[in-house]
């Protein structure tokens, strides 16, 4: 039959050179259609003498064979094709390194406050808390400071409203966690070992003062508890602390709430503006403290004839100043971390995650 090689070459072709599924199918049905090329010269077959027919069907059925497995081949072909493209665009590398990611911290007075207490809890302290918006009582009558003394002044105290008429004296922001420790003996009597950490408010704003800043009171009675027992407990929190041997230094002090009371201060050396504790001939006022006054343990329901103990007070925004470094207590609580963060605050510093940020 005539032209069948051009024909199957030009089919072949176009099968070949397809680059998508639906131009494949359009040239299926435009040759094997109904009325496709193969299909019409198909139906001449009907018009040969069947010598002619001999040659011919043959080759025309071969001819259709072939482009039909072209068509297959090519179809499967393309599919596979498109998997590897689609392979290629979602390839994902799983072992990239992830992006980083900002991630909070916990503020430096907060770090401090736990290490505080995991110190003194190795020590058999256990914690005590308490309201931070007092009664004139316990701030400050239950710890021997009457009305008329001069310490209520000096404490810059925060006093809340009164109803107009309302005559009671008004409660007060706590100016130390002294209440607290009063509230504990009431509840639960001595024996005891407790600290007593927390907010506490003082209108003053320096330098070295905020309005609201933290502080940790300690209290020890028992029958036999003396200032030695205090000094041992203080250097073994100090040296704790700071991570080096400590010494500290009583020099006689007044507290209302103590007798006999006592500053202590901790070796230090003060050398280029910057303070290390632990070391050098300076020393650095750091505590208040002394013996529980017999008027405050009675006012704590205690039998002053019985019972006896120690008593100290600390700034907890002050030493965590002095063991990281921070100059201004105001930037504690007015700035952000990346300030502390420059003053190389170590616990900012973890690695990678602020890579980048
Ligand atoms: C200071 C002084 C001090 C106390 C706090 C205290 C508590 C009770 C009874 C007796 Cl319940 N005393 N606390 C004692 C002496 C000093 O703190 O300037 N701290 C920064």
């Amino acid at each position: 039959m005539d032209g069948l090689d051009e024909l199957r070459k030009s089919w072949l072709d176009r099968i070949g050179g397809a680059s998508d599924e639906g131009t494949l199918e359009e040239f299926r049905v435009a040759a094997l259609g109904k009325k496709g090329e193969i299909s019409l010269k198909m139906r001449e077959l009907g018009k040969m003498t069947p010598d002619e027919r001999q040659v011919a069907g043959p080759a025309l059925n071969a001819l259709k064979d072939e482009v039909n497995a072209a068509l297959t081949a090519k179809k499967a072909g393309l599919a596979d094709a498109a998997l590897d493209a689609r392979l290629q665009a979602e390839w994902l590398d799983v072992t990239l390194p992830s992006r980083p990611r900002r991630q909070g911290t916990i503020h430096p007075v907060s770090q401090v406050m736990e290490e505080v207490t995991a110190i003194f809890a190795d020590m058999g302290f256990s914690v005590a808390e308490g309201p931070q918006i007092e009664t004139d009582f316990y701030n400050f009558d239950a710890l021997n400071i009457p009305g008329h003394h001069p310490a209520r002044a000096e404490m810059d105290t925060f006093y809340t409203h009164r109803a107009e008429g309302d005559n009671r004296p008004p409660h007060v922001l706590r100016t130390h966690t002294s209440p607290v420790q009063i509230r504990h003996m009431e509840a639960h009597g001595a024996p005891c070992r407790i600290i007593a950490p927390g907010r506490v408010y003082r209108a003053d704003y320096d330098q070295t003062h905020t309005p609201m800043f933290h502080q940790v009171e300690g209290l020890v009675l028992g029958e036999d508890i003396s200032m030695a027992n205090l000094k041992w407990v203080l250097e073994e929190f100090y040296s704790a602390f700071f991570g080096v041997a400590v010494k500290t230094r009583f020099r006689a002090s007044h507290f209302p709430f103590v007798e006999p009371g006592a500053e202590v201060d901790i070796q230090c050396s003060f050398e280029g503006g910057t303070v290390k504790v632990g070391e050098g001939d300076d020393w650095l006022e750091i505590l208040g403290s002394g013996m529980v006054h017999p008027k405050v343990l009675e006012a704590g329901k205690i039998d002053p004839t019985k019972y006896q103990g120690f008593a100290f007070g600390m700034g907890i925004d002050r030493i965590a100043m002095l063991k990281y470094g921070i100059p201004d207590l105001r930037d504690f609580f007015a700035s952000d971390l990346r300030w502390l963060r420059h003053y190389g605050f170590g616990a900012l510093e973890i690695p990678a995650v602020h890579a980048g940020v």
